[in-house]
């Protein structure tokens, strides 16, 4: 495969308008899964009936990111001549599969999350798919670096933002899964951590992760998905949060939805 860099620009172009129309989407509405699922009226009843198959939420996590990892990890197995040595493919292999192997393989069979919806679960498996190529492609047949990228500050910086935004969505995560015994499945006000700040820590853990990647990688597709990022998970800590504001009475009011003391 040679590197198109028009099909490379092409790609993300979409991806930042998918998340802008989904900003658009689920600006006024939440998406449908997790504690948003249960909707109210008749168009909640036309919905529900269409959605009605579920599957396990640890086998519908597992094969919704499974993509996102075994995309870009075959892009770099089958690359010839192999060509794990270049810094793109290093980063790719570190950093994102890194990332995909944790949700996939750790993250999927912690969950204790309620059935998850099918059509939501194939959407997200186009998406993971589309995301893993343009990532995966991008690296491994386009990126070059100079040979003095480990000592530019976009470098170290990405990857210290990247690390940081890890740690602090899995252990927000973590603290999500503290809130229930297995099989349970009842809402709590989430306490320890970033969630003394915001109700969508796990959310900001994954929005500075993959702004580290970006600006750690500085290249087109990854801050696209920065960006998508942002307009996806962006929303939903805004509904999380007016959720916990209407259900607990008792719900702290310092605490914001996404950023630390601004939103
Ligand atoms: N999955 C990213 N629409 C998405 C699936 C849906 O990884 O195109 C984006 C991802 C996909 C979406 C994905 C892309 C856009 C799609 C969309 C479907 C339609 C949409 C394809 C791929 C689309 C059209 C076609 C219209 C254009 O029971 P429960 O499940 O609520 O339990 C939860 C529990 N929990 C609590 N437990 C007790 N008490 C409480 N108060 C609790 N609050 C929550 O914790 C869960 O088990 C768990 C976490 O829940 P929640 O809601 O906080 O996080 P969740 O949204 O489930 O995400 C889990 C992790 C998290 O770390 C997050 O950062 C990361 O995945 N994530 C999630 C979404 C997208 C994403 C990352 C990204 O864009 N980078």
């Amino acid at each position: 495969m040679q590197c198109s860099s028009c099909l490379v620009a092409a790609l993300s172009c979409v991806l930042v308008a998918l998340g802008l129309l989904l900003l658009w989407l689920y600006g006024h509405t939440p998406s449908r899964y997790g504690k948003h699922a249960e909707e109210a009226g008749e168009e909640g009843r036309r919905r529900r009936q269409r959605r009605r198959l579920h599957l396990p939420a640890r086998c519908a996590w597992f094969l919704q990111e499974l993509p996102a990892f075994l995309v870009p990890a075959l892009l770099l197995a089958l690359r010839s001549p192999p060509r794990f040595a270049p810094l793109g493919c290093r980063l790719l292999g570190g950093m994102f599969c890194g990332h995909y192997f944790h949700r996939t393989f750790i993250y999927s069979f912690l969950t204790r999350g309620r059935p998850f919806p099918l059509q939501t679960l194939l959407y997200g498996m186009l998406f993971c798919v589309y995301n893993g190529f343009l990532q995966g492609y991008y690296m491994v047949y386009c990126a070059e670096y100079p040979d003095d990228w480990y000592n530019d500050i976009r470098f170290t910086s990405g990857i210290l933002l990247f690390l940081c935004g890890m740690g602090i969505n899995i252990h927000s995560d973590f603290l999500l899964r503290q809130l229930r015994k297995p099989g349970e499945h009842i809402y709590k006000i989430p306490q320890g951590g970033l969630f003394a700040y915001v109700s969508g820590a796990n959310f900001f853990g994954e929005i500075l992760e993959w702004f580290g990647y970006a600006i750690a990688t500085w290249c087109l597709p990854a801050f696209a998905f920065a960006v998508f990022t942002v307009c996806f998970v962006g929303p939903r800590a805004y509904h999380h949060h007016r959720y916990y504001l209407r259900k607990f009475t008792g719900y702290p009011r310092s605490r914001k939805a996404l950023i630390p003391f601004v939103f």
